[in-house]
């Protein structure tokens, strides 16, 4: 496998980055996943943005454009040969001294692989995932800032941990009010009598790039769409239930902490996405020749 690291391209064994990079010291820096189907990769130029959007608010200087590092995803791919995976783009603040200053970090690091990735068993994404709630609270904006892709996904891997524990797969974080934010790695949507809902971006929900396609997607459909509010009352009582995301893409929910969604099967609705979601990835994106 070859790796994309600072400026080449390097066989995965002499990929390595310094013990003093504050990336791995402090979890400090960004990050991005992004697909690609049948050899294009899907919404690269929306995933570099919020990359950058990501740095800027962390006070990361990108020491390259948009322009480029969309080019270095590309030539990632092309050099691994592969058409149809995952990649995943690492920002570290780069190589610094001990101690928090990162000033003292003299230019960021940036490593992209392209590989492969699979969140759940094949099998839920035709019989639906069984989720839990978790004592694990998704961050509040004045701590850790749940719409930058940071390397501080401890809060999330702990969510994961209660959900694992539980026999469950995947867990329903909710913010530090009570209302539901998201999962530990997708966005969360709900229909109900026909309206479909999701939590709002300021309630703790990341501002997915899958969730842009749902509401794309929904326009297109001609299903009404709403950010809202959502309690895990709402979540119980939906009449159908999914998750989305660049690794989970997406995928049905069929019970939540015991409660049966809907008739315990994936939704006609939720089937309907799906199809058209993998459609509109398999056949639009930036091409990798
Ligand atoms: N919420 C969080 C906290 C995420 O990290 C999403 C939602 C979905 O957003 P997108 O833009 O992908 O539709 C994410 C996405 C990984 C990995 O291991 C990354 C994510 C999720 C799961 C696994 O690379 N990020």
């Amino acid at each position: 496998m070859k790796i994309w690291l600072d400026g080449e391209l390097v066989e995965e064994s002499a990929a390595k980055i310094s013990v003093f990079d504050h990336g791995l010291l402090y979890g400090d820096g960004v990050f991005e996943g992004i697909r690609f189907y049948n050899g294009r990769v899907f919404r690269l130029e929306e995933h570099i943005k919020r990359l950058f959007e990501s740095a800027r608010a962390i006070v990361l200087t990108m020491p390259w454009t948009q322009e480029e590092v969309c080019r270095y995803v590309v030539e990632t791919v092309a050099a691994n040969e592969i058409n149809d995976g995952y990649i995943r783009l690492v920002v570290t603040r780069g190589s610094g001294g001990l101690g928090l200053n990162p000033y003292l970090c003299k230019k960021a690091s940036m490593f992209i692989i392209a590989s492969t990735i699979s969140l759940y068993p094949t099998e839920h994404y035709e019989n639906g995932l069984s989720v839990i709630t978790c004592a694990t609270r998704r961050p509040a904006p004045a701590a850790l800032m749940p719409q930058v892709k940071s390397l501080n996904y401890l809060n999330n891997v702990m969510a994961k941990v209660e959900a694992i524990q539980a026999g469950a797969l995947e867990a329903v974080m909710l913010n530090e009010q009570g209302y539901v934010a998201e999962c530990t790695g997708d966005n969360i949507f709900i229909l109900r009598d026909g309206v479909m809902y999701t939590p709002l971006v300021s309630d703790g929900a990341l501002d997915g790039i899958t969730r842009r396609v749902i509401f794309e997607l929904a326009a297109k459909l001609g299903v009404k769409i709403e950010e809202r509010s959502l309690t895990r009352y709402d979540l119980f009582v939906a009449d159908e239930f999914f998750l989305t995301g660049t690794a989970a893409e997406v995928i049905p929910v069929v019970s939540l902490d015991c409660r049966t969604i809907g008739d315990g099967t994936p939704g006609p609705q939720t089937k309907r996405f799906i199809a058209a979601f993998k459609e509109l990835a398999a056949s639009t994106g930036t091409p990798i020749d």
